[in-house]
């Protein structure tokens, strides 16, 4: 019995000195590791955190009325038309590669100046349009009586009744009404579809811009028509948040997409933007790369999977029935559903070519259809995958499985930003300490015999243990 519990207590620590013999070991090899993680400087750059930019429709009651009453203040105070003049300097980027640069600079400087009058909010909000893709666009959470006001013909109605532009005329919108259900807007599946076959920044710069975020601008119509004023319509703001969203989201697919500016489309001859020059329209603030390194240098990022198209129905539909005095809650009177299309994925109707000369001055009308053209490959490609029973429509990817697929890989960008090119005061901090914290432990290397003759050490320690080890088996062999 005694002999026993000796043996016991020898085995355990022999268990103990080969833990500790392997950990001085693994310790003495990696000191580089070590070193990198103590001194990573990421937080800094954010010091007030990163905002969080959701759907407008999963906004609580008192974010919504937050955010109505933020855009009527900003308005109020100029900042509004601030904005949109920043945005008519920028015309001539429209239509090129630049698009996406340009117009994540002028949100992020709008989303600023709207949490500063409505910091209640968590970032700015987004419109979540591939939920309209199941229904009529009027019908749309966005243009609720209490949110953005209803997209019909003529002045803007509703909450912003009376918003004006910055020449002092009335906000309009004017909806272009093609078909009753708009089937010219890529749903979900063959968004996925689009962004998992793109590949370079300048392919997908053009293909978004046209569709989806041409479409809506002259699906809306009036203000949003018309590129050189359409900031003026809240309705531009949570467009272009999502249309963002949906270059993170690219971004998100690899590396390569992430942080490679290249593109075949570019003036003078370039191949790639290149990260370390100014960013267009806000040179004196930001630089490619900040805008680029969103999550690290504009401080914000998208938490949420875009909303299914069910899921908001049932919001709207709670909305209209608790609205509506004689009807009972879930009495099923909703919307009126459009007919189910022959084919899962419709293809896009081509827009009219004075339309598209309106909203894309700078884009001749042979890229629009180039572009529609892709969609609808891409579109009758799936078809043709469910009409040949290979798969089942609702099987194929959405962009909100694709969103969730890639928002673990985010975090890529964040861990390899060395905070480098910046034209924002804090990276340039950030880098500089880290820069310093890496010439420490260059220094730090340059004793290279300590750190070898540790590891040494760690050997010769681990050697003789194991002789211990051995003598310490033998003599609980023998007791027991
Ligand atoms: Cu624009």
């Amino acid at each position: 019995m005694c002999r026993r519990s000796t043996a016991l207590l020898l085995a355990a620590l022999l268990l103990l000195l080969l833990c500790a013999a392997s950990r001085s070991v693994s310790a003495a090899t990696t000191p580089t590791r070590a070193a990198a993680a103590a001194t990573a400087p990421s937080p800094t750059t954010c010091p007030t955190g990163v905002r969080l930019r959701k759907p407008l429709a999963s906004l609580s009651d008192a974010e919504r009325r937050a955010y109505v009453n933020g855009m009527k203040t900003l308005k109020a105070r100029g900042t509004l038309d601030q904005l949109s003049r920043r945005h008519r300097s920028g015309m001539a980027w429209h239509g090129t590669p630049y698009f996406f640069l340009m117009h994540r600079a002028l949100v992020k400087d709008y989303e600023d100046e709207l949490l500063k009058v409505a910091p209640g909010l968590t970032g700015a909000p987004y419109w979540d349009e591939l939920v309209d893709t199941s229904g009529p666009i009027t019908q749309s959470f966005v243009f609720r009586q209490d949110m953005l006001g209803p997209l019909v013909r003529g002045p803007l109605r509703g909450a912003f009744a009376g918003l004006r532009d910055d020449s002092n005329n009335l906000v309009t919108r004017n909806p272009l009404s093609l078909s009753p259900r708009y089937q010219w807007l890529p749903s979900g599946q063959v968004m996925a579809a689009i962004l998992r076959n793109v590949t370079t920044y300048g392919q997908m710069a053009k293909i978004l811009e046209v569709s989806p975020h041409n479409q809506y601008h002259v699906m809306v119509g009036g203000h949003m028509g018309d590129p050189s004023i359409s900031p003026s319509d809240p309705t531009f703001w949570v467009h272009h948040v999502y249309i963002d969203l949906l270059w993170a989201l690219w971004q998100s697919l690899s590396l390569n997409n992430f942080q490679d500016l290249t593109s075949t489309d570019l003036h003078n001859g370039q191949t790639a933007i290149p990260l370390a020059d100014r960013v267009v329209l806000y040179p004196e603030r930001w630089t490619n790369r900040d805008i680029v390194y969103y999550r690290t240098r504009l401080c914000y990022q998208y938490a949420l999977p875009l909303m299914t198209a069910p899921a908001a129905r049932r919001l709207q539909d709670d909305a209209s029935s608790a609205s509506s005095s004689t009807a009972k809650k879930g009495s099923g009177k909703c919307i009126p559903r459009p007919p189910k299309p022959s084919v899962p994925f419709p293809t896009i109707e081509p827009l009219p070519a004075d339309r598209v000369a309106r909203i894309m001055p700078n884009m001749s009308i042979d890229a629009w259809r180039e572009v529609e053209k892709r969609v609808n490959e891409v579109a009758q490609l799936l078809n043709q995958e469910v009409q040949s029973g290979h798969v089942n429509a609702t099987q194929l990817p959405n962009v909100a499985q694709l969103f969730q697929a890639s928002v673990s890989n985010c975090s890529m960008g964040v861990d390899d930003d060395d905070f480098q090119d910046s034209g924002i005061d804090v990276v340039q901090t950030a880098a500089a300490q880290l820069q310093a914290a890496q010439e420490g432990s260059a220094s730090a290397n340059s004793t290279a015999t300590n750190v070898h003759s540790g590891a040494h050490t760690g050997r010769v320690i681990s050697e003789w243990t194991t002789v211990v080890a051995l003598a310490v088996v033998a003599v609980a062999a023998w007791l027991v």
